[in-house]
């Protein structure tokens, strides 16, 4: 049959293809086909750049064309969606590059742990998207997830408990864990980004070692007006440095004012305002973030931070600033008049908590949820109302979505979440304006739905939303930190 259609001239023309996210310039002819799309071969043509490629597809097999193992790697992942959704390869040409080069996916395990396993399927699907940087919460009020050697105390204590359970037992990444995650996120061209959550967001290391503990009586914040704080912390980030290799390295940076009114009382705090002529607890807040910024630095890094840090001022050219609170444009627009490179994922429509369907009851809400549409069609659904111009939209690294984990206590949640709102994040990410089709994405997309039913993925189903019943998450879901100290 497709001697056949190869022997009848070329078929008609093809502009678009069944993968996800949509190749930028499509020209295939459907005949004749591709006798062999087994037979591939591998160009190297450096000024293609980082993750662009050209696939080839003639009668007697497959040419792919790219600048760097990236974008080899990318080729590979249309050729498979292609082969696996049409019954004959058409012939022709697919130049394919990416709108941002910072594509990303961010898990909190330090609320809810989803595991070694979980954390590689999501890699796996991530890669088969050309998302190429996960970022890893691995530290939390709730929960410690990865072990420092020379702080044992962090997961035989700070392990224990998640936002659910504060008595769960202890659940980590051993170092050995973190370096077998890494390498099999490197065979996908993906870039793990850790996270080590600081000043706020301390609740686990404070209980650990409550002689670094400095916030509110919840431990929320490391103690900043303590000399060996900074000690502790920066033995920590050397481990992490080393298990990383990609370039860098997140210090969260975030919502310190939930725990730092008590700075102001804390005898040491108040020393280090008198000997450094600090005024306030911001002032203090700037002085810690700078300090862990030089260790950052030191350590060979480039430092990433929310948005909260962007503030304190460390210095425009040597930092990522993640973009996350939707409701403060302001922050935005003077992170794009500084030039700091940022990467975009506002709560509203790139966090995965949020509910995704007007049924649903767990999960958040803010001036309304995050659909599926609404996930694809950012960032053109949103910048004119944050004031961005098309070329700061342009200079941005790029987007990213955030699964917080609260109400995430199984895979089950987790996987609703997140199929097939990833498959959206990924055409976001990839494609500029012009290549988008909702319409056409949609119908891709029911192949995706057939391939999570195979896997035994729970996916919310947007073409029926009463075909799978949205799991039931922790009924009660603190909003403030868990008091581990009572
Ligand atoms: C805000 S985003 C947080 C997280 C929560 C999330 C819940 C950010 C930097 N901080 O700690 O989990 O909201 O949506």
């Amino acid at each position: 049959m497709l001697l056949a259609a190869c022997s009848c001239g070329r078929g008609e023309k093809i502009t678009r293809v069944p993968v996800i996210p949509a190749p930028s310039d499509v020209e295939l002819y459907n005949g004749p086909f591709c006798e062999d799309p087994g037979n591939i071969r591998f160009k190297e043509k450096p000024s293609l750049g980082e993750d662009a490629y050209t696939l080839k597809i003639g009668r007697k097999g497959v040419t792919i064309t790219a600048g760097s193992q990236s974008g080899a790697f990318w080729g590979m992942q249309t050729l498979r969606q292609m082969t696996e959704s049409l019954e004959a390869l058409p012939t022709g040409v697919i130049n394919d590059c990416p709108r941002y080069s910072w594509r990303g996916f961010m898990l909190d395990e330090a609320r809810h742990f989803s595991g070694k396993e979980r954390v590689k399927l999501i890699l796996d699907e991530m890669a088969r998207l050309k998302l190429n940087r996960f970022h890893w919460h691995l530290t939390d009020a709730q929960g410690w997830r990865i072990e420092i050697k020379k702080y044992p105390r962090l997961t035989v204590i700070g392990s224990t408990g998640s936002h659910s359970d504060p008595d769960s037992p202890s659940v980590y990444y051993t170092q050995d864990d973190i370096r077998e995650i890494v390498d099999y996120a490197a065979e996908r061209n993906i870039t793990v980004i850790p996270e080590i959550d600081m000043p706020g967001h301390a609740g686990a290391a404070c209980r650990s070692y409550p002689e670094y503990a400095g916030g509110d009586w919840f431990g929320f914040t490391f103690n900043p007006g303590k000399e060996e704080t900074y000690s502790f912390l920066t033995d920590i980030l050397r481990e992490v440095a080393g298990l990383f290799p990609g370039k860098w390295l997140h210090i969260g940076g975030d919502e310190v004012s939930y725990g730092s009114e008590a700075w102001m009382e804390n005898p040491d705090v108040k020393a280090l305002m008198e000997r450094e002529g600090l005024e306030g607890v911001k002032e203090v807040e700037s002085y810690f973030m700078h300090r862990m910024a030089d260790s950052v630095k030191v350590l060979g890094k480039t430092l990433v931070c929310w948005d909260d840090a962007f503030d304190v001022g460390l210095g425009a050219e040597d930092q990522v600033i993640m973009w996350w609170r939707h409701d403060r444009a302001d922050k935005l627009r003077s992170i794009a008049e500084n030039k700091c490179p940022a990467v975009l994922c506002p709560r509203r429509p790139l966090y995965f908590d949020f509910i995704q369907d007007s049924t649903h009851r767990v999960g958040r809400e803010w001036d309304g949820f995050n659909t599926l549409d609404d996930v694809y069609g950012f960032p053109e659904n949103r910048y004119s109302r944050w004031e961005l111009s098309d070329e700061e939209l342009g200079e941005v690294l790029g987007l990213q979505a955030n699964m917080w984990t609260e109400t995430m206590q199984d895979k089950a949640r987790v996987d609703y979440m997140l199929f097939p709102r990833i498959a959206a994040l990924a055409e976001a990410a990839w494609c500029i304006p012009l290549s988008k089709d909702y319409e056409h994405f949609c119908r891709v997309l029911e192949r995706e739905y057939e391939r999570y039913e195979s896997m035994g993925l729970y996916y919310f189903d947007y073409r029926d939303p009463s075909a799978h019943p949205e799991p039931q998450g922790p009924t009660v879901i603190p909003q403030k930190p868990i008091n581990y100290f009572k």
